[in-house]
């Protein structure tokens, strides 16, 4: 409890303030008639002296902030008040008290309200935030632990499932894994699982048999062996075919390249030409009109560079042919088959030249590209020597890889 003394005029006085100091809910407990201290005591009025107590603590300092309507409610009874009292001290004080007088007091209120509701809607805004967060982050917490129990769920059952243990050791994707198996568990036949299981992979590969006529272009990453399968299909079509074969070089970027080619060209005889740019490839192209095929390789590049991509795209436009070959390595990281078969994209190739299957002992990365890159095999490479190193190989053969029932040595 509160209890406070004043000494006023007037019962009016006392009650403004008993109410700015104590609040509403404050209550007389005594009055009695004093006079001033001193002197001047005799010959003044007396005064009158007020006990006032309240059980509250409430004042306008300690205004509990329960919301915005609580804390108006309480300014508005505060600053109503605070013009009572203003008006109750003008009347006895006009002019000695002015500096406490009750526009400064509104003032003063005004300011505090101010302050607090600012404080308030900051303290609103930032709940706000901070429940929008947690909302979020559980959430998240959400969608992860379904993600896990999904996920081991999956596990679970991958576990008990012998198709999943046949797959694993085969190297292939996991969207892969899981299309093989959807399409293995819709075939209704009752089968052995490795005969069920080739049927399905037989399905995933389909192989080019068209002739090769016209311009050919053969597109692919550094280093993959793209001027070795021309230089062995140019052996092979040329020497074996007998057709009339014409070599073109737009790679002028790697020393050494133009040569590589051309020594090939000067070995089997036949026709070659180098594009520096890419006026000269309608040229070049129209030089050869007389080759049954021309093959047209390519500058190395980076999937990731799509500048360099997008030149070498000019130089495949001019060529204008349906016939654009992607060259990839069978040694190429599962990660990285994805990069280069999207990149490689751009090119608009139709077909895919596997390389190098001669350097790996696991075939699962023929799937992978086949199923990344959506089109036929044209051919497959098998090691160093031209011509004899390239092959087409049709779905089954290249299935019994994948299933470690053959190998290429
Ligand atoms: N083991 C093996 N090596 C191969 C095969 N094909 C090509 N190579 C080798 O791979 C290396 C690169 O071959 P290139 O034909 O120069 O490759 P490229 O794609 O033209 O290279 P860039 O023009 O630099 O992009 C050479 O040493 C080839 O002998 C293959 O099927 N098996
Ligand atoms: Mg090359």
């Amino acid at each position: 409890m509160k209890v406070k003394k004043f000494i006023v005029k007037d019962m009016n006085e006392a009650l403004a303030k008993i109410r700015y100091e104590l609040g509403e809910e404050a209550v007389i407990i005594n009055q009695t008639k004093v006079r001033q201290p001193g002197i001047k005591g005799f010959f003044s009025k007396k005064l009158i002296q007020v006990t006032a107590a309240t059980e509250s603590q409430k004042d306008k300092r300690d205004i509990k902030l329960n919301s915005n309507d609580d804390l108006l409610i309480n300014s508005l009874e505060l600053i109503k008040n605070a013009v009572n009292y203003a008006e109750v001290e003008e009347k006895i004080h006009p002019t000695e008290k002015k500096e406490v007088s009750g526009e400064k007091f509104y003032r003063d209120i005004k300011n505090d309200y101010n302050e607090k509701t600012y404080v308030i809607k900051n303290q609103e805004e930032k709940e706000t935030m901070e429940t929008n967060k947690l909302l979020e982050e559980m959430n998240e917490m959400k969608i992860l632990l379904n993600n896990f129990i999904n996920k081991t769920k999956d596990k679970d059952e991958e576990e008990a499932d012998p198709l999943y243990e046949r797959l694993r050791i085969l190297d292939l994707e996991p969207l892969l894994m899981k299309s093989i198996v959807e399409e293995f568990n819709s075939i209704e036949e009752e089968l052995p699982l490795e005969q069920k299981l080739k049927k399905v992979l037989e399905d995933k590969v389909t192989i080019y048999n068209g002739d090769m006529e016209g311009p050919v272009v053969f597109v692919g990453p550094t280093g993959v062996g793209k001027t070795t399968t021309i230089a062995k299909l140019a052996g092979r079509l040329s020497l074996i075919e007998n057709k009339k074969v014409g070599l073109v070089t737009v790679d002028t970027y790697r020393i050494g390249a133009v040569e590589q080619l051309k020594t090939y060209a000067e070995i089997m005889d036949i026709p070659f030409k180098v594009v520096f740019n890419i006026n000269d490839m309608e040229e070049a192209i129209k030089s050869m009109e007389n080759c049954d095929v021309v093959l047209i390789d390519t500058t190395g590049r980076s999937s990731k560079n799509s500048m360099q991509l997008s030149q070498l795209r000019a130089f495949v436009d001019k060529v204008n042919t349906e016939n654009i070959n992607l060259v990839i390595s069978a040694t190429t990281k599962n990660d990285d088959i994805s990069t280069i078969v999207e990149g490689y994209k751009k090119l608009n190739f139709n077909h895919i030249i596997i390389t190098k299957l001669d350097e790996t002992v696991s075939y699962g990365s023929i799937l992978n590209i086949v199923y990344h890159g959506n089109k036929d095999i044209n051919f497959v490479t098998t090691g160093q020597n031209v011509p004899d190193d390239i092959k087409k190989l049709d779905s089954s053969s290249i299935c019994r890889l994948v299933l470690g029932e053959d190998n290429i040595c």
